[in-house]
């Protein structure tokens, strides 16, 4: 069976983290992935720091595997969430959009294994420097907050510059994107978008039926000119928002007020005027599953598409 050096480090048994993706991510989701020998990962982005406390606790009770949680750097009460992880013991953190610098000291007094997401080799230095356990290099395939460079060439450059594990991240959905990734030289690998599909996951249906319904031009790229690009699926709201963004007559105030809450919306109420983020492999996605059930098509499917690969290339 799949085991790399991370699955010692944080105590799974194999090399799978989930994406901790924004309003999704709850105790729910995260206990059944780390029950299936993954890493589950709780979302920081919720309706405020002691709902997401809740789920920490929550989870606590549905599973006695190590869990973690991803704090979104961006949001407002990131320093709030920061502290909260400490004080209910958490022990792994993944951390996005931004550096978790400022906080990296706290933590690792604290014992907590640090691992930030990163969308270039200047980042991951700089958070291996820092003390980061591990890093995540998540290409721009992934669902939500994107960097610029895509998994195929970040992965194999972040590899090469850092001592410390890295979990490859976006695009990846199946048996063959975790062996690719395994062969640029990741430990783990995490995924968002197949796990949206998980029977486990929360998320409104009509969330999950766009999810089954993509296709593989289905995703789009906006809030480029906003400085915080974001893939979602094509929807009336994505492409209203991409025009805003080609019009000189809207402002980045106008654009962003009509971007608020829209993820929110989307996740808790399938409003189709929300925001649905997905990764470009959402056309890959066909079925509702258990997550023991995602979890091991990702591990068992790499082994067999690394044998078959290897004996048909001999
Ligand atoms: O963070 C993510 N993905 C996300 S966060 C999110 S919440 C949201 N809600 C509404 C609108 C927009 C977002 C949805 N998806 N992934 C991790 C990630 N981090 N991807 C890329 C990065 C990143 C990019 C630049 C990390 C650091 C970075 O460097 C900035 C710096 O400070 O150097």
């Amino acid at each position: 069976m799949i085991k790399s050096r991370i699955c010692d480090m944080l105590g799974i048994q194999y090399p799978v983290f989930q994406g901790g993706m924004a309003w999704i991510a709850d105790a729910s989701l995260a206990a059944a992935v780390s029950n299936a020998g993954g890493l589950g990962l709780i979302s920081s982005v919720n309706a405020g720091t002691e709902v997401v406390r809740n789920e920490v606790r929550k989870c606590k009770e549905l599973t006695d595997k190590p869990f973690g949680v991803n704090i979104m750097l961006q949001a407002p009460n990131a320093a709030e969430i920061a502290a909260m992880v400490v004080e209910e013991g958490v022990k792994i953190l993944t951390t996005g959009a931004g550096s978790p610098a400022q906080y990296m000291e706290m933590w690792k007094a604290a014992g907590i294994k640090v691992i930030p997401v990163v969308a270039s080799v200047a980042l991951a230095l700089k958070m291996q420097s820092a003390g980061a356990d591990a890093v995540v290099a998540e290409g721009a395939e992934s669902g939500g907050h994107v960097g610029e460079l895509h998994t195929m060439a970040l992965v194999p450059q972040i590899v090469d510059a850092l001592d410390i594990p890295v979990v490859a991240a976006g695009g990846i959905c199946d048996g063959r994107g975790a062996a690719a990734a395994f062969m640029l030289g990741a430990d783990a690998i995490q995924v968002g978008t197949r796990f949206l599909a998980a029977e486990e996951c929360t998320a409104h249906n009509v969330y999950k039926e766009k999810i089954l319904k993509a296709t593989d031009i289905s995703t789009i790229v906006t809030g480029k000119t906003l400085g915080h690009p974001v893939r979602s699926l094509k929807t009336p709201f994505s492409k209203s928002f991409a025009k805003m963004e080609a019009d000189p007559s809207v402002t980045p105030e106008e654009i962003l007020a009509f971007g608020t809450g829209a993820l929110r919306k989307a996740v808790k109420e399938g409003d189709l005027n929300g925001s649905y983020m997905a990764g470009e492999c959402a056309g890959m996605v066909k079925k509702i599953e258990p997550a023991k059930a995602i979890v091991e098509d990702l591990i068992l499917g790499a082994e067999k598409v690394m044998a078959e690969k290897a004996a048909a290339l001999a």
